[in-house]
């Protein structure tokens, strides 16, 4: 089974959790697109999305979902996304596709966050992928010297060569060498930075249940 497959097996999978007449928290990514592809056969049983990016927005219009504000409702039922990277206990990182910030916002709206991977996503430990940072632009150089004094390296993420933009109109750091022993710790030291909008750890807001793409199925790990 292709990697893209296995997007697609527990893209659909993720149905079994959305609830007739509820209001669906959707994540952003290559693997929540297969979600919400899926999703748009069952668009009549529900009410409608709140959505984590400008991307997923456009999808979920596109195939006749509604898309509410997240300030429009008060919780979820269950979130739906994808991670860079999951471990054991389900704290993931989070921010390859550049929605970090809103995908955390509209995680905590939710009873329960449902991620959706391959299983090429499941590590032992955090941090091979190059941590995503949404950063103020002024407080790039300074954070990156933060960084730096953890042992990490930190690269600004460009877009056809100049700064990659965010939905919030913010900046992104990706940090390579960094050893997230501690990821509750880390997420929470990190956060307070000043000019730091959100960390790519998802700790506080981790998974309560990770659908697995494996090439024997899917495997369902509860956290
Ligand atoms: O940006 C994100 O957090 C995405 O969920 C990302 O981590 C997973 O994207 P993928 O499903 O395209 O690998």
């Amino acid at each position: 089974l292709t990697q893209d497959a296995l997007k697609t097996l527990v893209g659909r999978a993720a149905l079994h959790y959305v609830e007739d007449g509820s209001i669906v928290g959707v994540g952003t990514g290559s693997t929540v697109n297969q979600f919400i592809d899926a999703l748009a056969g069952l668009k009549e049983r529900i009410r409608g999305a709140v959505s984590s990016s400008e991307a997923s927005t456009q999808r979920l219009r596109a195939l006749g979902i509604p898309v509410l504000e997240a300030g429009e409702v008060r919780s979820l039922p269950v979130y739906i996304d994808g991670a860079d990277e999951i471990d054991e206990r389900g704290y993931m990182v989070k921010g390859g596709g550049a929605a970090l910030t809103r995908e955390k916002i509209v995680a905590a709206l939710a009873e329960r966050f449902v991620c959706i991977a391959d299983e090429s996503k499941l590590v032992k430990a955090l941090g091979a992928f190059p941590l995503p940072v949404e950063v103020i632009p002024m407080a790039a150089a300074q954070i990156t010297r933060r960084f730096g004094q953890l042992g990490g390296a930190a690269q600004l993420r460009l877009k056809d060569g100049q700064p990659l933009v965010t939905d919030n109109g913010q900046h992104i750091l990706d940090v390579t060498g960094l050893v997230i022993t501690d990821p509750l710790a880390f997420e929470s030291e990190v956060n307070q930075w000043p000019g730091v909008v959100t960390v790519g750890v998802f700790a506080h807001q981790k998974a309560s249940v990770c659908l697995l793409g494996t090439a024997q199925g899917v495997r369902t790990l509860a956290f």
